[in-house]
């Protein structure tokens, strides 16, 4: 079955999302997700100059070696856009030897493992009571695992919500630059515990709650943190400290018996050797559209099984729903699943341009079966929803100096 074409799209439904499609010569298609929020058009370029060239006249069913000349064969390996670009030529390549197989392409992983896949969402809020308020909401829909993030007081639009109190996971193309927010470690670390505190004061201990401290705490900021917490019994937290110095979590997990997460930017198993094969973390963040698609997710699965590490992939809404199934599949198959962050998307824009698979039922995500990742494009609703620039925003501490956001 040979590559006929491949083509690019960048659209914006709600969300700049990138699409590939690659035809071949039997009239069969398959979709990938090469959405990397704010660098968006570097990939497509990636795409189109790059790898497009490439793959025409080459074996759609060669899943394996194209990965490996997408990779290898490039000489310069790793990096988010190179990552992206090869996870939506991956995911579409899955795409179609499931629909040639006439079978879900978490069949082809290995069969299912669950029926469903639990999620958390998010509450977020400009104050405690908004954030607990919005918490209320989801348990009441039946969610039972959720992040909590707050506005910081003294912080003017910091993490959860940005000074016009719009989320910070929207859209940005109203700003013309990345917004930016301040920063105070001291001013959060007095702040979160309470959030917590009230959280389960108000709702009890079944819940599980979730934290994103987005990397902006060092090692031993991020082990005091854990401590404070653990009364809280948090289900994990997230991306404490940054992790291009894996063993920067050795020093939070000496100290703390929270769990911890990390993963959403990482692009290759390599980011997380150290960390997962010292068991300095719990849960791996990784997702198919950041981390090459669904070949190396799989191994990446695996490798965390040996050490008592569990999945539980990013799942923001700038991950189009073609990411968001190829993470699903996995999800269903892998035995060391454990949640899926999921915030929510659809809408009748995004609901015009992609049919997905997904629906959510009591705090879980239901895979309808359906042949490859049962995802389908609409390249001509997709059109008049044209790509607008966005930045995510930038954190600088009260003197000026640039922090991690
Ligand atoms: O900031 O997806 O856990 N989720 C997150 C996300 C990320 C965005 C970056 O594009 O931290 O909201
Ligand atoms: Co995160």
């Amino acid at each position: 079955m040979k590559i006929v074409d491949i083509k690019i799209y960048v659209n914006c439904p709600g969300r700049n999302f990138v699409t590939v499609k690659i035809e071949t010569d039997k009239g069969i298609y398959g979709l990938g997700d090469a959405t990397l929020n704010g660098r968006e058009m570097a990939v497509v370029a990636y795409l189109e100059e790059h790898i497009k060239p490439c793959l025409i006249g080459k074996d759609a069913h060669q899943i394996e070696d194209i990965w490996q000349y997408l990779y290898r064969g490039c000489y310069w390996r790793k990096g988010p856009v190179t990552m992206t670009a090869i996870a939506a030529i991956d995911m579409a390549l899955w795409d179609i030897k499931g629909k040639a197989a006439d079978l879900p392409v978490y069949q082809l992983l290995g069969g299912k493992s669950r029926e469903k896949i639990k999620v958390y969402g998010h509450a977020n809020g400009k104050n405690i009571e908004e954030t607990l308020d919005h918490l209320g909401r989801l348990i009441d829909e039946g969610y039972k695992a959720v992040r909590l993030q707050c506005a910081i007081p003294g912080l003017e639009g910091t993490y959860g919500t940005l000074a016009d109190k719009k989320d910070y996971y929207e859209l940005q193309s109203d700003r013309p630059l990345p917004p930016e927010q301040i920063w105070d470690t001291n001013t959060y670390l007095n702040f979160v515990p309470e959030l917590f505190k009230k959280a389960r004061e108000k709702y009890g201990m079944d819940v599980q709650l979730l934290h994103d401290v987005h990397s902006r705490l060092t090692p031993i900021e991020a082990a005091r943190l854990g401590k404070i917490l653990e009364p809280y019994n948090l289900f994990f937290l997230e991306d404490s400290v940054t992790a291009e110095n894996q063993s920067g979590y050795k020093y939070v997990r000496e100290h703390t018996t929270i769990p911890l997460a990390v993963g959403e930017i990482f692009n290759t198993i390599w980011d997380a050797k150290e960390l997962i094969e010292n068991q300095w973390i719990d849960y791996i963040r990784m997702a198919a559209t950041h981390a090459g698609g669904i070949t190396p997710m799989r191994r990446i699965a695996d490798f965390a099984s040996l050490y008592h590490i569990r999945m539980a992939p990013h799942g923001p809404p700038d991950i189009s729903p073609i990411g968001h199934a190829a993470n699903a599949h996995l999800n269903i198959w892998a035995p060391n699943f454990a949640i899926q962050e999921f915030i929510g998307f659809g809408g009748t824009t995004l609901n015009n341009v992609f049919k997905h698979p997904l629906t959510l039922e009591d705090g879980h995500l239901l895979l309808q079966d359906k042949p490859g990742l049962g995802v389908d494009f609409d390249e001509k609703a997709a059109e008049k929803y044209t790509y607008k620039r966005s930045y995510l925003p930038v954190s600088r501490l009260k003197d000026g100096t640039l922090w991690n956001w």
